[in-house]
């Protein structure tokens, strides 16, 4: 049994007028209150610095710049990356990526317990749209501020298996998963922040938005057999809402942890890495199953073409 004791730090709301610092002091507290209940990784939400700041239309770089970190630790984050050090626990930090060459991603990076980064990864699919968009009820401008990733989707080994990361819309898609499963995860970390309404289909509520959510991460987990850890960012940021519904996914794709709340909150369990060998062996075994040969259109093609009237 390879135990890997993971922590899924979900994040109540972050005003638009809350300081790094603050949001700083209440995830320390997480991975305090994670490493006192013995785990030694902590998964935190996507962009978790600030507030979902893409639900808001800007123009000038530097009102948008400066929700982006130019260097990852740094001044803000130091204090965290040197007590998660101390207490020999790897994180997963999701956050805004502004590079020297002034290019911008959403980004998140893994520690391990030397508090060492042994992982990046900038998100791939990006939702929403690019301009104001004023038939939306709100905005989600993530086209606009960031760029598609360019490291695509990497694993390492670190934390005593095969980890993996992915970033909120990324776990709609199974080719997510898929290419992370070729390369044998174990265990595929995401952040996300999700609105609890859609800003086009009014009719859609948080329930059906929580089905798909949950569905997106237990079909990943169990077609690649691997564990998923999926920790949100909730509550009301400015008066929008997001859903909660952090999950622990076992590689059989069973929810064996789920948030009950919309603030900061802390799910732990102990995941066996071994149990992901019996899929891998079997069912999932890609080597003995998988015909790439008829798999082409997956990579050829972007949009769906049906064949003519
Ligand atoms: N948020 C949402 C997500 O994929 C979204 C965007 C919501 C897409 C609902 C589709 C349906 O969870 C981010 N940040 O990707």
């Amino acid at each position: 049994m390879r135990k890997l004791v993971i922590g899924c730090a979900q994040l109540g709301p972050i005003q638009k007028s809350e300081p790094r610092e603050m949001v700083v002091t209440r995830l320390m507290a997480l991975l305090e209150k994670a490493h006192g209940q013995g785990a030694t990784l902590v998964v935190f939400p996507e962009l978790a610095l600030t507030t979902f700041f893409p639900r808001w239309y800007m123009e000038g770089d530097a009102e948008v710049d400066a929700w982006f970190e130019r260097e990852m630790p740094n001044a803000v984050t130091r204090p965290l990356f040197d007590r998660a050090r101390e207490l020999g626990v790897g994180m997963y930090l999701g956050y805004a990526e502004l590079t020297p060459e002034g290019r911008r991603f959403n980004t998140s990076i893994l520690t391990n317990t030397a508090g060492e980064i042994v992982l990046k990864y900038r998100k791939v699919h990006l939702p929403g749209h690019v301009e104001f968009d004023p038939d939306r009820a709100f905005q989600h401008l993530e086209k606009r501020y960031f760029e598609p990733g360019d490291l695509g989707f990497p694993v390492a080994r670190a934390l005593g298996g095969v980890m993996g990361m992915c970033i909120c819309n990324d776990r709609r898609w199974p080719e997510t998963y898929r290419v992370m499963g070729l390369q044998g995860v174990e265990v595929v970390m995401l952040g996300f922040n999700t609105p609890s309404v859609n800003s086009q289909k009014a009719s859609e509520g948080p329930e059906a938005r929580l089905f798909h959510h949950r569905l997106s991460c237990q079909s990943g987990a169990y077609q690649n057999s691997t564990w998923v850890i999926a920790a949100a960012k909730a509550g009301v940021e400015d008066g929008h809402p997001l859903f909660a519904g952090s999950l622990i996914v076992d590689p059989d794709g069973q929810i064996v942890a789920e948030s009950e709340t919309e603030e900061d909150e802390l799910l732990v369990h102990a995941c066996d890495l071994d149990r992901c060998a019996f899929g891998k062996d079997t069912i999932f075994d890609f080597a003995r199953h998988r015909r790439v040969e008829h798999y082409g259109l997956i990579t050829q093609r972007a949009g769906a073409e049906a064949p003519p009237e």
